[in-house]
């Protein structure tokens, strides 16, 4: 059951697709309400409550006993501990003797104290009089969360090739850095599927431009690539810079689709290329234009993109020097006034008329840069496109995935990797990934072996790292053979992997959930937030500290376990309960649920190679549903493409 009040005059977010009529405020009797200059949300949670949700939050799955901000902020420096991330995700579910979830729906700043003090009090500040509140009643958290997203509309559907291995680096400047890099992965062995173009491909950091001393030929080295099987995937960012003979300056200036600074002029920010403007997303008309922009890039036949620098990020203004660079986020301490500043001083124009401070509605902004860049690309091109963000709000997941952004080569950011994936499904972005190996600091063979191991069940599996840290590309490693056979696993297990992301975009379902949303009632697999359901049939427990060599593993059924290795799969029959389990380096263990079946396909070194159909079944089950399509098809649906097969 689902209801909807209304307060105020709420902006409209796009993340809500379903119409509901508003209940009286008198009927909402899981929270009671306070207004003042903020909106005060408070419950009270039961002594063994989880709270889950929140999508790309720090901490853990249960987000108990911590304060979370979302306020879409691009702090490099992650922690474990951090408030504020990329994205807002305001969905929450209380697992409680009468289990609920709560979707906050607005734009602006909202304070989320879970139990941070251990009084068991759950609050929401939410800084605007203007909101939809959706309160979901249900019998359990999971049955809770397909209701969420039954109204929050179906995720975008990537190509099959985004489900392939991803290399990139910031760093890569060249067509010889690039073609160096494919080359090598062809040489080790290590299937490859796309690699990404960081800032240093354009023209001084300029959107819609390719240096041309790096780049003579962009059509033709995409061309030559995509012979090979293998796709580039540029980087856009939000700001547009400021220059007389910029074709999309000109334009943006003279049609006022620039957001405007509190004197009626164009805002100006410095970021990569200098000074910028902002386009201003929140209008229609700007997101067309923007999303037709990318027409530069698919008739170099570039089909895949990310988007950065879209909370908006902002190294200084005319009123901030960079050397003011704020620092925000940390510990208990909110956004500091100065930065806060930056937000305040530019403006959208709302579809709805209304004028808005970027601070007002600020978490929108990437989100609606997605939107303008799908549908940009869906008019554009007749397949589907490959697209993620580093911001989002709830509703950009249709148009487009996140990866986590800026995290370091650390034990803490891979178990953070493996906390988020199920928090982000809960909230609709199925097609989600960390940077593999880690993006700041310098990755080590151990870190990225086991890194890759969780990769490999994550929908993006994307290996990046930042300027000026160690090299990380599987290459560069000893004993390449170990990285070829971990990432070689993805490939293998890609029937299975494709087929249940599509069956859980198409049905408005989760991919990758905790255990105890496929055990309820199962007390143990409540408290188990390190291993994770990966579609119907399999469970992961990645080992995710360092220099060990295995792991204790909680089994709520009994299981076949798989262990992968250059050999191939070797399975067997293990009881339920606790199990320590060993797996060394170069090889992967994972395991398929009792009477599941996981097809499995053949070694490929991209998915251009891949035929979905030519499958092994390992597991005990009877039956399975394998969705298969030809990886591009726009007009994709479960009655068209999924089949049975019989073991
Ligand atoms: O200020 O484009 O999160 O993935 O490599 C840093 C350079 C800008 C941040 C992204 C990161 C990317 C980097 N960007």
């Amino acid at each position: 059951m689902i209801t909807k009040f209304s307060y105020g005059t709420p902006v409209e977010t796009f993340a809500v697709v379903k119409d509901f009529p508003s209940a009286g405020h008198e009927q909402l009797r899981h929270f009671s309400r306070k207004k003042g200059t903020v909106q005060y949300f408070t419950c009270m949670l039961g002594e063994e409550d989880i709270v889950y949700g929140l999508g790309e939050t720090m901490r853990g799955v249960n987000k108990r006993g911590g304060r979370y901000i979302s306020f879409n902020y691009d702090d490099p420096h992650h922690k474990d501990d951090m408030p504020s991330m990329y994205g807002a995700h305001n969905f929450l579910i209380v697992d409680g003797e009468e289990p609920f979830g709560a979707f906050f729906d607005t734009p602006s700043k909202v304070v989320f104290d879970i139990d941070s003090k251990g009084s068991g009090v759950l609050s929401v500040a939410c800084e605007t009089q203007d909101l939809r509140l959706y309160i979901i009643e249900g019998e359990t958290p999971y049955g809770i969360v397909k209701q969420f997203l039954g109204i929050i509309g179906r995720s975008f559907l990537p190509p099959l090739w985004a489900f392939g291995y991803g290399q990139s680096r910031w760093g890569y400047k060249t067509e010889r850095d690039i073609s160096r890099v494919a080359a090598k992965h062809e040489e080790a062995g290590i299937p490859l599927d796309y690699i990404c173009m960081d800032i240093d491909y354009m023209d001084r950091y300029i959107d819609f431009t390719v240096n041309k001393r790096r780049f003579p030929n962009m059509a033709g080295f995409s061309a030559k690539l995509k012979g090979k099987g293998l796709h580039l995937v540029p980087i856009v960012d939000a700001g547009i810079k400021i220059e007389p003979g910029n074709p999309v300056y000109s334009e943006g200036v003279e049609k006022e689709y620039f957001c405007k600074n509190h004197e009626g002029t164009f805002f100006k920010a410095e970021v990569w290329p200098g000074m910028t403007h902002f386009p201003d997303f929140f209008q229609e008309k700007v997101r067309r234009w923007f999303g037709d922009q990318y027409k530069f890039y698919t008739d170099s036949g570039l089909e895949g993109f990310w988007n950065d620098m879209n909370e908006p990020a902002i190294f200084s203004t005319e009123y901030r020097a960079k050397d003011t660079k704020p620092d925000v986020g940390r510990g208990d301490v909110d956004q500091p006034e100065r930065h806060i500043a930056d937000f305040k001083d530019f403006f959208h124009r709302l579809d709805d008329g209304r004028e808005k401070s970027n601070y007002e509605v600020h978490n929108l902004y990437g989100a609606l840069m997605t939107r303008a860049s799908g549908e940009g690309l869906g008019r554009l091109l007749d397949r589907r496109y490959l697209l993620f963000s580093r911001s989002s709000y709830i509703g950009a997941h249709r148009y487009g995935g996140i990866w986590t952004g800026d995290n370091a080569s650390t034990w803490e950011m891979l178990r953070q990797n493996v906390y988020h994936m199920p928090s982000l499904n809960m909230c609709g972005f199925l097609y989600s990934g960390a940077d593999t190996g880690g993006f700041g600091g310098n990755c080590d063979r151990e870190l990225l072996l086991r890194w890759l191991a969780v990769s490999v069940f994550t929908p993006l599996m994307r290996n990046h790292t930042a300027i000026f840290t160690r090299n990380q590309e599987c290459y560069r490693f000893r004993k390449v053979e170990d990285f070829r056979t971990v990432v070689s696993l993805r490939y293998r297990l890609l029937p299975y992997l494709y087929s249940e992301f599509m069956k859980a975009a198409l049905r408005q379902d989760m991919l990758i959930r905790p255990l105890a949303f496929d055990y309820p009632g199962d007390e143990k697999a409540r408290h188990i937030h390190d291993q994770l359901m990966v579609g119907e049939s399999v469970m992961i427990a990645p080992v995710l500290e360092k220099g060990v060599k295995g792991r204790v593993v909680y089994l709520p059924e009994p299981m076949t376990e798989v262990r992968w290795s250059s050999e191939g799969f070797t399975c067997i029959e293990v009881g339920a309960g606790e199990r320590t389990v060993m797996a060394p380096l170069h090889q992967v263990v994972f395991y398929i649920r009792k009477g599941k079946l996981v097809p499995v396909g053949k070694q490929v070194s991209n998915t251009s190679e891949l035929d979905l159909m030519d499958v092994e079944l390992l597991g005990t089950g009877t039956e399975y549903e394998q969705y298969a399509d030809d990886g591009y098809t726009k007009d994709c649906g479960l009655n068209r493409c999924v089949l049975r097969r019989k073991a």
